[in-house]
């Protein structure tokens, strides 16, 4: 079975105008791209998506982040493309994360108590299935 990732497409990337650059670094990867959307997040699905950091001190203003515009939500396919994308996105922190990355080459720090890192990828085939499922219900 092929294996899929659910990609976000964080509202500062939308903003910025990186949604092509984004999108391109996974396709001359080599993955499919399976479904894509851009959406307006709602609460229900920010909580369910980032029910795990609930409580931690980044939450309410990670939460706010993410609906503070559109997203694009995607879904990449191909072998090894949960831990391919999560290479190609880079550390959490856009300052440490590596040159070559998304968000070494794309993001910065903005001095906010959020990190607006410019992507979301699924961390595990488990998390994957569940976060698939809240973006794109039909599916
Ligand atoms: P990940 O996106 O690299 O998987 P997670 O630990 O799952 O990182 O955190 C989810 C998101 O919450 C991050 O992408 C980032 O936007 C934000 N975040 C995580 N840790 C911190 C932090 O220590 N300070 C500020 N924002 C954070
Ligand atoms: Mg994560």
């Amino acid at each position: 079975m092929t294996e899929r990732t659910l990609v976000l497409i964080k509202p500062d990337g939308v903003e910025r105008g990186l949604i092509g650059a984004i999108v391109a670094r996974i396709e001359a990867k080599g993955y499919g791209i399976e479904r894509l959307e851009l959406v307006q997040a709602t609460g229900d699905q920010l909580a369910a998506h980032y029910a795990e950091h609930e409580g931690k001190p980044f939450y309410p203003p990670l939460v706010e982040f993410m609906a503070a515009g559109p997203l694009v939500a995607l879904v990449a396919t191909g072998h090894g493309v949960i831990q391919g994308f999560r290479s190609l996105a880079g550390q959490t922190d856009p300052t440490t994360a590596a040159p070559g990355t998304i968000r070494g080459d794309l993001g910065r720090d903005w001095g906010l108590n959020v990190q607006k890192n410019l992507v979301h990828g699924s961390d595990s085939e488990e998390s994957a299935a569940r976060e698939i499922a809240i973006w794109f219900p039909e599916a």
